[in-house]
C-alpha cells in the first residue's frame, strides 16, 4: 500500500497549482463573487503558528467557497511600513527597506509551504512607491474635503518609540505597541477628522449583523455617544458664563459646586487674587501628573476653590467654583455642574472638601441614604421645584425644554471619539504630501507630483525627530503655487493609514493611474468574509470603516462599509504564554511542516479548539492529529486496493453497506453545517474522525466489501477534506483515477435519501393473537423492538402482568400477559 509522504506530495501539488494558475482570480466571471480576506501581516520577522492560524482559517473559507462555485478573491500582502523596521535599522545598520523585503521573502516562502490558495499576482506591499503614492493621494482627497488638518495641541508621546500616538494606540496609558507609559507633548500635528463621521460610524454598526457583537460594542464604546444638554452658568460679579455638559439635566436642582478642568483657560480667568497662588501651585502639580491616572474613576479627587461663585440658572443658588483633577479638558465643554448626590466622582470630591450633598432623585421604590453613597440610577425627581414627581427620562426632557425656552441651555450630543492623529516623527512611513511656503503657507503636493518619495540615503539615529528632518535633499523644494523656495513636511503617516484601504488595492493591484477602479471595487466589495485578530477592534477596523465612508461620500466607491462579515480568531499560546521571540516559546510552521506536513499542521490548528477561542499548543496534540491523518490515508488506499482488485466481485448493498452509506452522508451534512453555521472546523474534523473509525470497522469486519460503496466513499472523502488538507486530497483524487484537479471540483452535497434509516414492520401479538403492527428502524436491537411492541399495545394490557415476550427476527413479537 502507498505510504503517506507529505514531504513529497505537498511541494508537488503546490507546483501544479502554480503552473496551472488555479488560484488566479478572473476580474469578472459568470460565477457569483466571494471576497475572502485575512488581515495582512506586519513583516517583522518570520511567522509563527499563531499567524498561520489566521491564514489557515481564511484558506478553508476560500477553498470551500471556490468548491461551491464562487469566483473567489483571496489575496495577500504586507503592512510593510512601521517602527520595527526603523528600529532594526538603528540597531543593525541595515536599511529598513532591505530588512522589510528580506522578511517579506521569508514569510512568502513560509506561506507557500502551507499551501494557502492566494492569488499571488495581487500581492500588495504598502512600502512600495506604487502603493504609498495612493496612500498620499488619499491624504490629498481628505485634505481637499476639509477632513485633514493641522493643529497644535497636547499629544500622546511614546518615549520609547520616539513618536506620537493616536488615542487608539494608547491602552491604559501605555503604548499599544511597546507597553511604555505614554507622556504628553505639545506639538503641531496632522489629524484626520474622524469625529465628523462619529454618527455614521455608529449607525453603520447596526447594518453589520455579520460582525461579532463584542467588536461592535467596543467600537460603540470607543465612539462614546452621550446625549444631554449644555447649560450656561453665569459667574457672579463677572460678565462671564461657564458652559457645562451634562447627561443628567434632571439633577440640576442638586448642583452644589462646579468643577473645571485644570487645562482650561477659564481657571485663570476666574480665580480671585486671594486664591491665585494656591491655584497656580495646584495647576503646576497636576501638569506633572499622568493624565490617564489622574482622571481614572479610582484616582483621588483633588481640587482648589477659585474664590468665585456661579449662579444656578434654574434655582438662582450661589454655587462655588473649583478647579478639579478629575475633569477632562478634551471632553464636553471641559467643565461640569457637580451633583454629589447622584454622581460618584462628585460625591467623593464633596466628601473630601466638605461640600453639601443634596438629593434630587429618589428610587422608584424604597429609600436611599444619600450620605452613604450616591444614587446614580434614574428615578423620581424630588426637591426640584415645579419638576417634582417627574421620572428621570421625562424630567430630562422637561428641564431641557424649559432651558431652551429661557435661553439657558440646549440639547447636546457629545462623542468620546477624538480626531485621528496621523503624523509620525519617523522615517519608515508614507511622507505626508504637504509643502510649506513662506508666502503661500500650507500647499498640498499636486497629484501629478506624487509620490513624494522617501529619500534612500538618510541616517538612522534615535533623536526623536524624523530622519527626514536631517535630509536636506528631501526637505528643500519649490512651492508648487508660487515657485519660490519652500520645504516639505518631514513627518510620515501613521501606518494605520496604509492599512485603511489595502483591501481596495487588491482589486486592482497594478493600476497605474488610479488607486483602484470604481467599477471593479464595486463588484468585489464589501469583503464577504474578513478574518483577523480582535486587537484591531478600535484601530484598523474603525479606521478602515472611516476611510471607506469618506471615499463613498466623495464618490469613489459605491459602498459605505468595507467588511460585510467579520470573524475574529483566537490566539495560540505555548506554555501558557503568547508566543514571542523573547519568551523563546515560538512554534515555527516550518519545523512542523518538515516533521508532519502542512496538511497535518492545518488540520491540527483547526482541530485544537473552536477557532474563535484561544488555544494552547500541544506537541501531543499535533502528534495525535498526524496519526489520524495517516489512518485516514491508510483507509483510503486500502479502499483503492479493493476497488482496483479485479478478483473482487461487486456485491449487493447489505445492512452494513446501507448503514455505512448513511453515516457517510450524515457526516457530509454535519461538516457542511459546521462550516456554514459559523467556522466550527474543530467539530467538522471530529466528524471526519468518527467516520474514519466507522470506515475502519467496516473494512475490518466485512468479508466482501462493496466496491461501489467504497468508490463513493473514496470520492466523497477526498472532496470533503480538500479545503482542510488540500495536498493529500489532490493526491487521493489523482490516485482514484480522476484527471481533473480536485480544487476545481464541487464540494459534495449529501443525499437526503441516504440519510433515511431503513425500516421494518413487525407484527405484534398478545397471547398469540394479532393485535397490531409497529414500524421501526432496521438498525433497532431486539430489546428496542420489544419495547416498541409493548408500548403499542399498552392500553390492551393495562392492569395485566407481563410474563414474557418472544421475538421472531424481522417478523413478529408475541407478548404473553396474565
Ligand atoms: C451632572 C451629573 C449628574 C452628571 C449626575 C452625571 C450624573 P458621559 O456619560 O461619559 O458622557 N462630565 C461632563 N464633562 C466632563 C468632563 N469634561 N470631565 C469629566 N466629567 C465630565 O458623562 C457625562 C457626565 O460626566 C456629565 O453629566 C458630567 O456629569 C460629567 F447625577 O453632569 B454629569
Ligand atoms: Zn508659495
Amino acid at each position: 500500500m502507498k505510504e503517506y509522504r507529505p514531504q513529497e506530495i505537498e511541494p508537488k501539488w503546490q507546483k501544479v497549482w502554480e503552473e496551472k494558475k488555479v488560484f488566479e482570480t478572473p476580474q469578472y466571471s459568470q460565477k457569483p463573487k466571494y471576497y475572502a480576506l485575512v488581515m495582512f501581516p506586519y513583516p517583522s520577522g518570520t511567522l509563527h503558528v499563531g499567524h498561520v492560524k489566521n491564514y489557515t482559517i481564511g484558506d478553508i473559507v476560500a477553498r470551500y467557497k471556490r468548491m461551491q462555485g464562487y469566483n473567489v478573491l483571496h489575496p495577500f500582502g504586507y503592512d510593510a511600513f512601521g517602527l520595527p523596521a526603523e528600529n532594526a535599522a538603528i540597531a543593525h545598520k541595515i536599511h529598513p527597506k532591505k530588512w522589510t523585503m528580506d522578511n517579506i521573502n521569508t514569510i512568502r516562502g513560509q506561506i507557500k509551504k502551507m499551501g494557502i490558495s492566494y492569488d499571488w499576482n495581487r500581492e500588495v506591499i504598502t512600502c512600495n512607491e506604487d502603493y504609498y503614492k495612493w496612500t498620499q493621494w488619499i491624504f490629498l482627497k481628505l485634505y481637499e474635503a476639509g477632513l485633514a488638518y493641522k493643529k497644535p495641541g497636547a499629544v500622546n508621546w511614546c518615549p520609547s518609540c520616539q513618536t506620537v500616538l493616536a488615542n487608539e494606540q494608547v491602552k491604559d496609558g501605555k503604548c499599544e505597541r511597546c507597553g511604555t507609559t505614554v507622556t504628553i507633548k505639545h506639538l503641531e500635528q496632522w489629524y484626520f477628522k474622524i469625529t465628523e463621521y462619529a454618527e455614521k460610524l455608529l449607525e453603520g454598526l447596526d447594518k453589520l449583523p455579520g460582525w461579532p457583537e463584542h467588536v461592535k460594542t467596543m467600537q460603540r464604546n470607543w465612539i462614546g455617544k452621550s446625549t444631554g444638554a449644555e447649560v450656561d452658568f453665569p459667574v457672579e460679579g463677572l460678565d462671564k458664563k461657564i458652559r457645562i455638559f451634562t447627561t443628567r439635566p434632571d439633577t440640576i436642582y442638586g448642583v452644589t459646586f462646579m468643577a473645571i478642568a485644570p487645562e482650561s483657560p477659564l481657571v485663570l480667568e476666574l480665580v480671585t487674587d486671594e486664591k491665585r497662588k494656591e491655584v497656580e501651585e495646584f495647576l503646576a502639580k497636576v501638569a506633572l501628573e499622568d493624565r490617564f491616572k489622574r482622571t481614572s474613576l479610582e484616582a483621588k479627587k483633588e481640587g482648589v476653590f477659585l474664590g468665585r461663585y456661579a449662579i444656578n440658572p434654574l434655582t438662582g443658588e450661589r454655587i462655588p467654583i473649583y478647579v478639579a483633577n478629575y475633569i477632562l479638558y478634551e471632553y464636553g465643554t471641559g467643565a461640569i455642574m457637580a451633583v454629589p448626590a447622584h454622581d460618584k466622582r462628585d460625591f467623593d470630591f464633596a466628601k473630601a472638601y466638605g461640600l453639601p450633598i443634596k438629593q434630587v432623585i429618589k428610587p422608584k421604590d424604597g429609600e436611599w441614604n444619600i450620605e452613604e453613597a450616591p444614587y446614580e440610577e434614574e428615578g423620581i425627581m424630588v426637591n426640584s421645584g415645579p419638576f417634582d414627581g417627574l421620572e428621570s427620562k421625562a424630567g430630562i426632557e422637561a428641564v431641557t425644554k424649559y432651558m431652551e425656552e429661557k435661553g439657558l441651555g440646549k440639547k447636546s450630543v457629545q462623542y468620546k471619539l477624538r480626531d485621528w492623529l496621523i503624523s509620525r516623527q519617523r522615517y519608515w512611513g508614507a511622507p505626508i504630501p504637504i509643502i510649506y511656503c513662506d508666502k503661500c503657507g500650507i500647499v498640498p503636493v499636486p497629484e501629478k507630483d506624487l509620490p513624494v518619495k522617501l529619500p534612500e540615503n538618510v541616517e538612522f539615529l534615535p533623536t526623536g525627530q524624523s530622519p527626514l528632518t536631517l535630509s536636506e535633499e528631501f526637505k528643500h523644494t519649490t512651492c508648487p503655487k508660487c515657485g519660490g523656495p519652500a520645504h516639505r513636511e518631514v513627518e510620515t503617516m501613521d501606518t494605520f493609514v496604509d492599512s485603511s484601504w489595502y483591501f481596495l488595492r487588491y482589486v486592482n493591484p497594478k493600476l497605474e493611474d488610479r488607486p483602484f477602479d470604481t467599477n471593479d471595487v464595486n463588484y468585489w466589495l464589501p469583503v464577504d468574509q474578513y478574518i483577523g485578530g480582535v486587537e484591531h477592534a478600535v484601530l484598523h477596523l474603525l479606521y478602515s470603516r472611516f476611510i471607506t465612508k469618506v471615499l463613498h461620500d466623495l464618490g469613489y466607491v459605491g459602498f459605505d462599509e468595507p467588511f460585510q462579515n467579520l470573524f475574529t480568531q483566537g490566539m495560540i499560546y505555548k506554555d501558557g504564554w503568547k508566543m514571542s521571540k523573547s519568551k523563546g516559546n515560538v512554534v515555527s510552521p516550518d519545523d512542523m511542516i518538515e516533521k508532519y506536513g502542512a496538511d497535518t499542521l492545518r488540520m491540527y490548528i483547526l482541530f485544537m479548539a473552536p477557532p474563535e477561542k484561544d488555544a494552547e499548543w500541544s506537541d501531543a496534540g499535533i502528534e495525535g492529529v498526524h496519526r489520524f491523518v495517516k489512518r485516514l490515508w491508510n483507509n483510503y488506499y486500502k479502499m483503492l486496493d479493493i476497488i482496483n482488485a479485479s478478483d473482487v466481485e461487486e456485491a449487493e448493498f447489505g445492512r452494513e453497506e446501507k448503514a455505512l452509506r448513511r453515516k457517510l452522508h450524515a457526516m457530509i451534512k454535519k461538516i457542511k453545517e459546521d462550516i456554514e453555521g459559523g467556522f466550527k472546523f474543530n467539530t467538522a474534523i471530529a466528524g471526519l474522525m468518527e467516520f474514519n473509525n466507522q470506515l475502519s470497522d467496516y473494512l475490518e469486519s466485512v468479508e466482501n466489501p462493496s466496491k461501489k460503496l467504497l468508490r463513493e466513499i473514496a470520492e466523497k472523502i477526498s472532496l470533503i477534506i480538500s479545503p482542510f488538507a488540500p495536498h493529500m486530497a489532490e493526491e487521493m483524487w489523482h490516485d482514484l483515477g480522476k484527471e481533473t484537479l480536485i480544487v476545481e471540483e464541487r464540494w459534495p452535497d449529501y443525499d437526503e435519501e441516504a440519510l433515511k434509516e431503513d425500516e421494518i414492520t413487525i407484527v405484534v401479538q398478545v397471547n398469540g393473537k394479532v393485535r397490531g403492527k409497529v414500524t421501526v428502524p432496521a438498525g433497532f436491537t431486539e430489546e428496542q423492538i420489544k419495547e416498541r411492541a409493548v408500548e403499542s399495545v399498552k392500553k390492551l394490557i393495562e392492569g395485566k402482568q407481563l410474563v414474557n415476550t418472544f421475538y421472531v427476527p424481522g417478523k413478529l413479537v408475541n407478548i404473553v400477559v396474565k
